[in-house]
């Protein structure tokens, strides 16, 4: 069995110096997700189950897993110093580490708990996180194709962990018994084209006409594409991707004509899934764009998300492209 450790060094397209540091932003990652997994599995038991008073900087009510989470993450990164920069969707500010103030050379973005809404209901959850190098002006607000590297854990039936540093997807699976990741699936490749379309499609008055017709495409009855797909939508977009990862499909989650950015973040969501999905041979696009060119202005900034298989995602594009 390959653990996650050892996978990391024979990481080709790292230098030695930053396989090391590659791996000791990954190690810390990793902490933080076997603590929440542990944390999730006995949630109903203690009281970490149910919502804060707070609410994060989208305007979200915070739940108990969602600060415990974040805490989890912030505290594995309390005494680096080569990560200069925590960025969070529950911190309304970059968190400035202070062992590597002013030297370390790397900012990591978290979604600490992702999909929080099914804590509750005892459904998957993830935690997504991208991994960036600061430039020579401390500048950590980079496109997704400057990513180091890009994944997520998904605390479902098993714990996982799917990452990239562009060269290939590699997924882990958590032994609980060892504590530790040990590789269970290398260089996965999604299919040029799937069965599934994942959407919430509670939203779709919200949505454009030409959004509207890509649905209705996907549900169309056509015997040579293989349509209608089935449709999947958990509320946890680790989930929902990943299942597009496996078994090819798409998943849209648009901007709406009275809030065009969309939901879904880019820097902690959209960029790093979509590198992720492009390494395995799939698509990361806005509709008019690719997520991975994306000059970010701000931490926080909210993209429409259509993501998958490369041609689902084209047939998605084309539609769009005539808005
Ligand atoms: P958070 O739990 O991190 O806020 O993420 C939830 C989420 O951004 C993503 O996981 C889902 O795909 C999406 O929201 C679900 O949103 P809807 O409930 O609007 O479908």
């Amino acid at each position: 069995m390959v653990s996650l450790t050892h996978h990391i060094v024979e990481q080709r397209r790292l230098q030695p110096d930053s396989a090391e540091e590659f791996s000791t932003i990954i190690n810390r990652i990793v902490s933080g997700g076997k603590s929440i997994a542990r944390d999730l599995s006995s949630a109903g038991l203690s009281d970490r189950l149910g919502t804060t008073d707070a609410k994060n900087v989208h305007g979200e009510q915070v739940q108990r897993m969602d600060a415990r989470a974040n805490q989890l993450f912030v505290e594995a990164f309390q005494d680096c110093d080569i990560v200069q920069i925590v960025v969070s969707e529950e911190m309304d500010e970059p968190f400035v580490v202070a062992h590597a103030e002013g030297s370390g050379k790397y900012a990591v973005f978290f979604d600490p708990l992702d999909g929080s809404s099914n804590i509750d209901v005892n459904v998957s959850l993830g935690s997504i996180f991208s991994i960036h190098r600061l430039d020579s002006t401390g500048n950590f607000l980079k496109a997704g194709c400057e990513q180091v590297a890009g994944g997520y854990l998904l605390y479902g039936a098993s714990t996982i962990l799917v990452y990239t540093c562009g060269d290939g997807v590699h997924q882990f699976t958590l032994d609980p018994v060892a504590g530790e990741f040990f590789l269970s699936a290398s260089n996965v490749q999604i299919p040029a084209r799937g069965n599934i379309y994942s959407v919430n499609e509670g939203n779709s008055s919200k949505w454009s006409k030409n959004m509207r017709n890509i649905v209705d495409y996907f549900r169309d009855d056509d015997k040579e594409t293989g349509r209608p797909y089935s449709s999947r939508y958990t509320g946890c977009l680790v989930a929902d991707v990943h299942r597009v990862l496996l078994k090819g499909g798409i998943y849209l989650y648009p901007g709406e004509v009275q809030k065009p950015e969309g939901k879904l973040r880019l820097m902690y969501e959209a960029a790093p899934l979509s590198f992720v999905v492009e390494q395995a041979g799939g698509l990361g696009s806005t509709g008019v764009e690719r997520i991975a060119g994306i000059h970010p202005k701000t931490p926080h900034q909210c993209v429409p998300l259509i993501i998958g298989s490369r041609e689902d995602v084209e047939v998605a594009e084309h539609f769009l492209c005539r808005e």
